[in-house]
């Protein structure tokens, strides 16, 4: 089982870019293609929906080695038994969510320098940063933050920091020159005409 340490690319399960897809085949097809992690984001499911793919993802990342985070659902990550938790700036705060989820990984994201330090500060396993470019995918809209801060977190941040938002194959290695080689991808991978082949080729990038 890798660490987060590890991580390079961030994949997420398909969400509402799932079409007439087995959200299994599409998930495999990014382990295929080099997913370090995947992300348990379903957020048009019913939690009792949720249950059912959550276990067979659950059940295919162990299988493959790849780290399982769920997205937002302390209990829902508890009950699948994930690697960890995923959590927005208004989620479960994570002095509470600690005692719940003990060693497992706490992820948050973060959207200024402000925002970095305090998740730090309060023992966040990584911090997701963004966004980084223009993306449809996410409902509430932050500023974006541009590679100039990346390249600051980049020098500022003691823990694994991945770059999220309008990522893809035009401009994954403005990223990595900017210094950061972890990134969480949604819409280029999901959109893309082969997954795994797409996935093959960002990950490369971030090599
Ligand atoms: N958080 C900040 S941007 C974003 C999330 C979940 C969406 C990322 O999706 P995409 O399609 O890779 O821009
Ligand atoms: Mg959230």
């Amino acid at each position: 089982m890798k660490t987060f340490e590890d991580v390079k690319l961030y994949c997420f399960s398909p969400g509402r870019f799932l079409r007439n897809r087995d959200p299994v085949q599409v998930v495999s097809a990014e382990i295929k293609g080099g997913a370090d992690v995947i992300q348990f984001r379903e957020k048009q499911m019913s939690r009792r929906e949720s249950l059912e793919l959550g276990f067979k993802l659950r059940d295919l990342t162990r299988r493959e080695g790849v780290l399982f985070i769920v997205n937002d659902d302390i209990d829902l990550a508890l009950i699948l038994d994930a690697d960890g938790v995923h959590l927005g700036q208004d989620d479960i705060p994570i002095r509470f969510a600690r005692p719940l989820l003990k060693r497992k990984i706490i992820g948050i994201s973060t959207h200024t320098i402000a925002q970095v330090n305090e998740a730090v500060a309060s023992g966040a396993d990584y911090i997701g940063f963004g966004p980084v470019f223009e993306t449809d995918t996410k409902e509430d809209k932050e500023d974006l933050v541009g590679l100039e801060l990346i390249s600051m977190v980049t020098q500022i941040c003691p823990i694994p920091f991945v770059a999220i938002g309008g990522i893809g194959k035009d401009n994954i290695r403005s990223l990595v020159e900017a210094g950061c080689c972890r990134a969480a991808i949604i819409s280029d991978i999901m959109l893309a005409p082969d997954i795994e082949e797409r996935c093959t080729i960002l990950r490369r990038i971030l090599s």
